[in-house]
């Protein structure tokens, strides 16, 4: 079908050229992108930002192209080798009004796609698939039960852990991708030294982790799990997800200082950072000065209610401040100064884009409608639309507002709904649009300095898409969930992801960078420079 043959041909006609160029010592005089179809000029686009972050010394190591998955989602052996109960097994287990109501099919994570026996597999399958990083999360209630470690469990990421990286392919651990034990509660301080130490065990037992990722999307776990109750452990709340969002922030504080502590100065070259998610806001109508200023207020509901403390001032927006007066919890000048600067880098997980009404009362602010056009083509999740050109904009506005030294795009994909057609879930032509339109997106930032160090593909493997279930597919590999040996087939989006990778290698240097230096402003908070890229 023509997307990889064609490639291949045109690609070997392409690197011969270069090749020969760099010969001669005219790489640059290769005209970047002329005669370029969309997979190599995507291709391009990337070499030459990444080239540009070589150059400016930004980026210091090769760039980072992994995928992610997560513990629950992935695993299975709920209750295997001394593993004790999340709160989403506890959730997923309990009787439809309770809690599985809420998840579609009443599915739960017990076998999922069954990677706790099957990861040798799929290491070889990330491998063939030429990504050179793997972003994975540790079950908390694996490794501790209670306030005792729990051997085995400990051992399974172990075996893990050393698996990659003897087939060469470099760790990124989170360690809480949202299955905290179910005897603890995000509301109660208590959790805070209870992470401390379930951080410190790992730090201590897997020595060649060179990335470390403290929590997983604070605001999801805060406001899905303990405002609206749809998430475990469903609790519904005024106030839940403040009190969540506190306790979580300190306990990211708490872990950082150990790392920083007991840690850094024996593994210099290893970092520590936390993944955040946000959606880009555009005002509905651009010249309504009312829309603009709602798109930070927006942001800071979202993003800046945990990166303004932690790569900002220490402390909560005031726009979060004021519209919760005196139920948005205080820190005090220690947990401040512990807070502010707790993050090597700035991990990013984005999906899509909404615009903002301020004529709309609050809660119905954000839309993703504009005179009844969507603002961009609808993927099978009810909250997600493919709009690549938020994209850049939110990397320009990170670097813009918080400045971090590198960042990482530890998410970023696109979902289909679960049909019994399975030739169309594997022949994914849509989430090969999606990853083309947002790399480019993605490539135009770093071309303007944005410090993109690397990018993680969500995900893998299809796989328990929360209250969704198993009923929205995110995968580059497709998982039949109905046989018992959960049989991987590679869909058409990981062999494109998987050329993408050493054709992006192979055209280094290739191209003269040529930077258009725009920063971040508001006025390019609409899709007047959407790219020509995007279909
Ligand atoms: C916790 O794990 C340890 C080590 O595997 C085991 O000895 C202990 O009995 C476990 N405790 C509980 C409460 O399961
Ligand atoms: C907080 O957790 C501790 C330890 O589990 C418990 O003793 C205490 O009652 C909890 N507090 C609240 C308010 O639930
Ligand atoms: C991975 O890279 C190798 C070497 O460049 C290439 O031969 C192979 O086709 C790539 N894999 C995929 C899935 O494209
Ligand atoms: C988009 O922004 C441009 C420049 O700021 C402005 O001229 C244009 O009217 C805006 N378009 C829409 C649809 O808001
Ligand atoms: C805010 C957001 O987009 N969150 C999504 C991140 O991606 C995962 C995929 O598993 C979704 O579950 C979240 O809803």
């Amino acid at each position: 079908m023509g997307v990889l043959g064609r490639c291949s041909v045109r690609m070997l006609l392409l690197l011969v050229t270069s090749i020969v160029a760099g010969a001669l010592g005219q790489g640059s005089d290769v005209a970047c992108n002329a005669g370029l179809d969309l997979e190599e000029s995507v291709a391009q686009e990337l070499a030459s930002a990444i080239g540009k972050l070589k150059k400016d010394g930004v980026l210091t190591k090769d760039f980072m192209w992994g995928t992610a998955t997560a513990a629950y989602q992935v695993e299975g052996g709920w209750n295997e080798g001394g593993r004790v109960p999340s709160h989403w097994d506890t959730f997923t287990h309990t009787s439809e009004a309770e809690g599985r109501g809420k998840i579609k099919n009443n599915d739960n994570g017990d076998v999922a796609c069954d990677f706790y026996h099957k990861y040798a597999d799929d290491i070889k399958l990330m491998k063939s698939l030429n990504f050179t990083h793997f972003r994975y999360s540790i079950a908390w209630p694996r490794v501790m039960n209670g306030s005792e470690k729990n051997e085995e469990g400990i051992k399974f990421y172990r075996d893990l852990t050393k698996a990659l990286v003897d087939a060469g392919i470099e760790p990124v651990v989170t360690l809480y991708h949202w299955d905290l034990p179910s005897t603890l509660d995000w509301r109660n301080e208590t959790v805070v030294d209870a992470f401390g130490k379930y951080a410190d065990l790992m730090f201590w037992e897997l020595k060649d982790v060179k990335y470390w990722l403290t929590f997983n999307e604070i605001w999801v776990f805060c406001k899905l799990g303990y405002h609206w109750g749809t998430h475990a452990p469903g609790v519904v709340s005024d106030t839940g997800h403040l009190m969540c969002g506190h306790n979580v922030l300190k306990s990211h504080a708490k872990a950082y200082s150990i790392w920083k502590e007991f840690y850094a100065d024996q593994r210099p070259d290893a970092k520590i950072g936390i993944t955040l998610n946000s959606e880009w806001r555009a005002p509905l109508d651009a010249s309504n000065p009312g829309d603009v200023a709602l798109v930070e207020t927006e942001m800071d509901s979202q993003l800046g209610w945990f990166a303004e403390p932690i790569f900002g001032n220490g402390d909560y927006p005031e726009s979060l401040k004021a519209q919760y007066g005196d139920d948005m919890p205080v820190f005090t000048t220690e947990e401040k100064a512990a807070v502010k600067g707790s993050a090597d880098f700035f991990g990013l997980n984005h999906y899509t884009s909404l615009y903002v009404d301020s004529t709309k009362e609050y809660g119905l602010h954000e839309t993703s409608f504009r005179n009844g056009v969507s603002i961009g083509p609808k993927a099978a999740s009810k909250w997600l639309y493919v709009v690549p050109w938020g994209f850049s904009r939110l990397l320009r506005y990170i670097k813009a507002r918080w400045n971090p030294s590198e960042i990482i795009v530890t998410e970023n994909g696109t979902s289909d709904e679960e049909s019994e057609d399975t030739d169309i879930l594997i022949n994914d032509q849509s989430r090969i649009g999606y990853y083309q339109d947002y790399l480019s997106e993605m490539a135009k930032a770093m071309m303007d300095g944005v410090p993109v160090i690397g990018y993680f593909a969500w995900s893998l493997l299809d796989n328990f898409e929360w209250a969704d279930g198993y009923d929205k597919r995110f995968g580059l590999t497709y998982i039949d969930f109905k046989d018992p040996e959960r049989p991987r087939t590679v869909k058409k989006s990981a062999e494109y992801l998987g050329s993408l990778i050493p054709t992006v290698k192979a055209m280094m240097g290739t191209c003269k960078a040529s930077s258009t230096t725009a920063g971040f402003s508001y006025a390019m908070t609409n899709e007047t420079t959407k790219t020509e890229a995007a279909k």
